[in-house]
């Protein structure tokens, strides 16, 4: 008997304004307007703008860490653009600041997040943005139980969550993987293939030649996209939202694309990264790749150029002020925030970082006990 073909498969990748600003018009036909690609050429300066002036007040001391997003910025402001705001829901890992910021999110509040405020988790009512999510894999989790409930309510949303290459070889990525396309839940997963998890480049963490395919054994829909091409991200995206509200399910979307900077403050990319390497992929960004095809088009100029620098700069210190500008938190507010109830334990911390000798009982230095304590 000859074997038969139990499955065939193949990915596709989406391209549609190259690296040289240049439109396919066939692809790029209706995919964003002329209004829109300004719009988003404006949000990427801006936000970007913002991603470093962070990068700025962690090296003078002022904010604890930061993920630089740059270079990733048309794979969250593209897919964010296809989303409704205040309808779908966003279920970020750490670096897609743009979709926040599009959909509602005060960047201070990012910022606060990574001066170690917990305030800056508090996200605003209506605004359809979970918190950060440091602990890799875990929001896609999340993401897959607001897609089930979304589903089980009836409710029109779409859940898209974030997350990056080193995620996919998570537990988490599978089993949300595995649940949401066996549930068929409104769910659109995001890879940004930004080439490392850290310091380990994607070769040396996985076999597979795409993201993409890893949805192939959970039967969800996956495309492969440039991640530095917005038309791209967004098209997909659309695509991806559109397929779900339908009840199609679930899709992956790769996004490949590659983060300019350190992979966080705390790192020093120079001693794992090729130059070269990060010099080839210093040509492919997003920015310079819309600003060519805008410019070409005849939609912007020098002129307009410095207009936007002085909105952002002014945008940006805006930001600044309000994540400075507030009262600094009370050290023991990290203790509130985690459990609704403290354990006795916990309790016991609580009150006694109040003394001035850790450890000390609060009745021991004349202070009141919390009832919790006593
Ligand atoms: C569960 C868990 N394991 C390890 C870490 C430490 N860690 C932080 S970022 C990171 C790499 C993530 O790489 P990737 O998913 O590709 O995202 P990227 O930072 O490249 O955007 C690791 C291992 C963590 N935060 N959580
Ligand atoms: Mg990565």
């Amino acid at each position: 008997m000859p074997t038969t073909t139990a499955y065939s498969a193949k990915i596709d990748h989406l391209q549609i304004l190259n690296e040289d600003g240049i439109l396919d018009e066939k692809l790029g036909k209706d995919v964003l307007s002329d209004e829109q690609a300004v719009f988003l050429y404006e949000k990427l300066i801006e936000y970007r703008r913002i991603d470093e002036i962070a990068f700025t007040l962690q090296r003078s001391g002022r904010m604890y860490t930061y993920p630089q997003n740059k270079g990733q910025e048309a794979c969250a402001l593209g897919s964010g653009f296809a989303l409704r705001k205040g309808i779908d829901w966003l279920v970020p890992c750490y670096r897609e600041n743009a979709a926040l910021f599009l959909h509602g999110l005060p960047p201070h509040l990012v910022f606060l997040h990574w001066m170690g405020d917990e305030r800056g988790n508090a996200i605003p009512a209506g605004v359809n943005v979970t918190p950060i999510a440091i602990p890799i894999g875990t929001q896609m989790l999340h993401a897959t139980g607001m897609a089930w409930a979304f589903k089980l309510k009836k409710e029109d949303r779409v859940v898209i969550t974030y997350f990056g290459d080193g995620a996919t070889s998570e537990g988490d990525f599978h089993e949300a993987m595995n649940f949401a396309t066996t549930f068929n839940v409104p769910a659109i997963f995001f890879c940004q293939n930004n080439q490392w998890a850290i310091s380990v480049p994607r070769e040396q963490q996985m076999a597979s030649e795409t993201i993409a395919q890893k949805a192939l054994a959970y039967g969800a829909q996956c495309i492969q996209v440039d991640g530095n091409d917005i038309f791209a991200v967004y098209k997909a995206t659309l695509d991806a939202r559109e397929r779900a509200r339908a009840g199609g399910g679930v899709t992956l979307i790769e996004a490949v694309t590659y983060r300019l900077g350190d992979h966080t403050t705390a790192d020093d990319a120079r001693r794992y990264r090729d130059p070269a390497e990060v010099e080839s992929w210093q040509a492919k960004d997003p920015a310079i790749r819309l600003r060519k095809y805008i410019e070409r088009k005849g939609l912007w100029d020098d002129a307009k150029q410095a207009a936007l620098e002085e909105r952002a700069k002014a945008i940006v210190s805006e930001v600044v002020k309000a994540s400075e500008g507030i009262a600094k938190p009370s050290p023991t507010e990290m203790f509130d925030s985690m459990y609704a109830e403290l354990t006795p334990e916990l309790a016991r911390q609580r009150n006694t970082m109040r003394t001035h000798s850790l450890g000390q009982y609060p009745e021991q230095v004349g202070l009141s006990a919390s009832p919790a304590h006593r």
